[in-house]
This record gives C-alpha cells, structure tokens and sequence, in this order.
C-alpha cells in the first residue's frame, strides 16, 4: 500500500525514515484498519497520523499478529472507545521520533509494547514487578499526554493499549517500543510483542515452574502453546494440553506437551480427571481461555496444597467471580500476570535474541501469512478455530 507523506521527504531502506530535527516530522497519511463500533467488521480506511510529540515515537508497523485480545474489543468483551484502532502484536521501523527521545532513532528495528515499561514508576522499580503505572488495561485509548494522534474522515481515532498497530503507521510513547536486532525477521518476531512473551513469561517468570513438574494447560491458542514452550524450557517432565477443540491437540504435542484432553471426553469435573491421571501432582495449572468457569477449574486443578494456578486469559470485562475459599485455605497459590510478569523493555529485546539463537521457534505458532487488507478474513480464521497465529504483513 502507498503512503502520501507530507512536509519531508523518505528514504526506503528497511522503512520509510525521517531524516530531519526530532520533533520536526510532518503528518502522515496512510491505511489503517478502523473499528468504527463493537460487533462491526474492520473497515480499510485513509487516516492522517500526526508527528510524534515530545518523547513519542512515529512507527512504520512491517508486521503484526492477529490475537484474541483484539478480538475482544470488537466482541465487546474489552472495554474501548470508538472508533478505535486495535492490534498490539507487531514489528516495525521507527520513522520519526519527538524532541526527548533516547532510546530509539529513526531507523531502528523495533517492537512496540503494549504493557509499557517507564522505569521510574512502583512496578517498574521492583524487581517483581512489571504492571507499568503508564499501561492502559482500562481502556482510556490516548497516549501519556492524554490525547490521540490518529484522525479518519475529521474524527479522532483512539488508541488501543499504547500500541494501535493494525495500521500502517501508529505513534507511541517512548516507554512503549523497545528496540531490536536489526536482523530479526517483523512476521516472525512480532509474536514476542505478545502471544508468545505472555505464555512463555506465565510459565517461566509468573508461575516458576520447576523441573520434574507436571503442568496442566487450559485453552491450546497461541498463547497457550507459549505456556507450553514455557513448561518445557523449565523442564517440566509432564504437561497436559486441555481444549474443546481437538484440532489443536497435535500442534500442542509438537511445541511440547505430552497428552491432551477434552473436558468433554469425561463427565466428572476436569479436576478429577486430572488428579486420577497424575496420582494427584498437579504442580501448575495456566487458564489461558479468558472464561471465569475454566479459571476456577485451573485453580481446583492444581495440588491442593503446593500448587500454583496462572490466570494468563485476560477475564470478561465487569464479571465477578465466587468460589471456595477452601482452594485456597489448604494452601494452592493463585496468581495472574499480565506479558508474562516479563519487564517489556528489558526483556523483549532479550527474546529476541534467544529467538534467533533458536532457543525457541515460532514458525509453530505462525498458521497464516495474508496481506494486511486481508484483516477481516484473519478474524475469521481466529473465530473458526483454523488459525494459531495469523500474521498480516504490510
Ligand atoms: P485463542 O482463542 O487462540 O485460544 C483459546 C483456546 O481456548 C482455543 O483453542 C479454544 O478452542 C479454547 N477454549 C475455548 N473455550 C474453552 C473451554 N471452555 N475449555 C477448553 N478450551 C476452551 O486465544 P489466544 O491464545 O490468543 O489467547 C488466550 C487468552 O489469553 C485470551 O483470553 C487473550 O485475551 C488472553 C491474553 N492475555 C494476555 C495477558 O497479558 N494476560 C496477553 C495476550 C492474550
Ligand atoms: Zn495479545
């Protein structure tokens, strides 16, 4: 797709870069994929993208994956203005960056973070910590001066999570892009934006699986195949794939789990099955659906004494949950995480390069390559069950 930049000139190297004083960048016009309402297909648009302000950066997306979250926002399931533009999984080039920035140049590989990382917030400072005061889980949809930078047909467009990259070009805050190895391939790498980060991360970092665990995985999607990889690279010796649909279960075997079920394969509550298949040794249990009945079936799932349930699916919006205090009074611990619990800035970079010295590979997660106009059929593809990951490519 052609851009119409205006006010400055480009230069295509691996991205269209602006050359001239940080701050100093003109609007840029260009495709996008706009959600104008909930429940509505995304409708390719022109839209003007405004120069980065003071310690924002101007992005050219290369590459971005298709995840549930996303979805959510057009379900209704995630809170959001409209009209907005989603996506929050990608790679790209920095085209230009405001007065302030450090960090990254134009030029630079980068993936911009949806949990951002400002490094003087509570969160940031604790070593524990990786909650961002800056990130927008609520669903404000501006960026950190409280304003957007996207307009269509003379209407503000909002942010989705100081990402927006099912677009051509997006404008995000420094705290929110990490540069990357100049080498990493976008339509791969993007995973690491968030699929592949917040399953791996809700194993290794959150849930600190230890070897010669057995781990058990609700919901076998993109990021619950991560969990997997996760499980596996802490030397888990046991991990049990649960989903509905049977079609996911050889991918799962392949990433690395060593039996699946469906809880429709039993009449008894899944915690038994599960008890009864491991001498009751659950060591961690993952919710990676986004359902209040399957988090309270991983939480029952694991030892009722040393283990550790993971909620990693992100939960409906305004739904409240009961359960028996008595999972937890004999001494389950029960945790969530948001990016895996990884610190985004510090960490992301760091996946990448573990990525490319193959210590873990994202070709599994990758099912479909379709151009970016093709968004709506990669929704489809999520919705039917057939895709793991699709990504677009601009
Ligand atoms: P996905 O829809 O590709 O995978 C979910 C899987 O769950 C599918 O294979 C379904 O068949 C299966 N499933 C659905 N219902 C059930 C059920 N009742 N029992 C068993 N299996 C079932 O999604 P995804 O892998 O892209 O994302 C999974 C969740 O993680 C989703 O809620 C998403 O919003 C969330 C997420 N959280 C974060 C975070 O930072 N915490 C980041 C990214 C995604
Ligand atoms: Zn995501």
């Amino acid at each position: 797709m052609k851009c119409l930049i205006t006010r400055h000139t480009l230069r295509e190297t691996l991205g269209t870069v602006f050359q001239g004083t940080p701050g100093e960048a003109g609007v840029i016009k260009c495709k996008a994929a706009v959600l104008w309402d909930q429940k509505k297909p995304f409708s390719i648009e022109e839209i003007e993208v405004a120069p980065p302000k003071t310690k924002e950066v101007r992005i050219k997306i290369l590459a971005t994956g298709i995840c549930r979250t996303d979805d959510h926002v057009i379900k209704g399931k995630m809170v959001s203005k409209f009209p907005v533009i989603v996506g929050h999984e990608a790679t790209g080039i920095v085209e230009s960056i405001g007065e302030g920035v450090t960090t990254v140049k134009p030029g630079d590989k980068v993936i911009p973070l949806f949990l951002p990382q400002c490094r003087e917030c509570n969160a940031c400072c604790n070593p524990d910590g990786n909650l961002c005061i800056r990130s927008d889980i609520t669903g404000r949809g501006v960026l950190a001066d409280g304003t957007t930078r996207f307009t269509c047909k003379g209407k503000p467009v909002y942010h989705f999570m100081n990402t927006s990259t099912f677009t051509e070009y997006t404008v995000v805050d420094e705290s929110s892009v990490a540069k990357i190895d100049d080498t990493a391939p976008p339509e791969k790498v993007c995973l690491i934006g968030c699929g592949f980060s917040t399953g791996y991360g809700a194993a290794v970092k959150t849930g600190k699986v230890k070897p010669g665990s057995t781990c058990v995985v609700f919901g076998l999607g993109g990021v619950g195949l991560s969990v997997i990889m996760g499980c596996k690279s802490a030397g888990a010796s046991r991990i049990i794939g649960i989903d509905l649909n049977k079609d996911k279960f050889e991918k799962a075997m392949t990433v690395g789990a060593t039996e699946c079920i469906s809880p429709k394969d039993s009449t008894k509550p899944i915690s038994e099955v599960l008890s009864e298949m491991t001498g009751n040794n659950v060591g961690y249990t993952f919710e990676v659906i986004g359902r209040l009945d399957t988090m309270i079936d991983a939480l029952a799932s694991c030892h009722m004494n040393y283990g550790t349930s993971v909620v990693v699916g992100a939960p409906p919006s305004a739904k409240m949950l009961t359960y028996d205090p008595m999972l937890l009074f004999t001494g389950r611990t029960w945790k969530g995480c948001v990016f895996g619990g990884l610190k985004s800035r510090d960490d992301v970079p760091k996946l990448v390069t573990e990525f490319l010295a193959k210590k873990f590979d994202l070709d599994q997660l990758i099912t479909h390559v379709l151009p970016f106009k093709q968004i709506n059929e990669g929704f489809e593809l999520l919705n039917s069950g057939q895709s793991i990951r699709t990504v677009l490519t601009f």
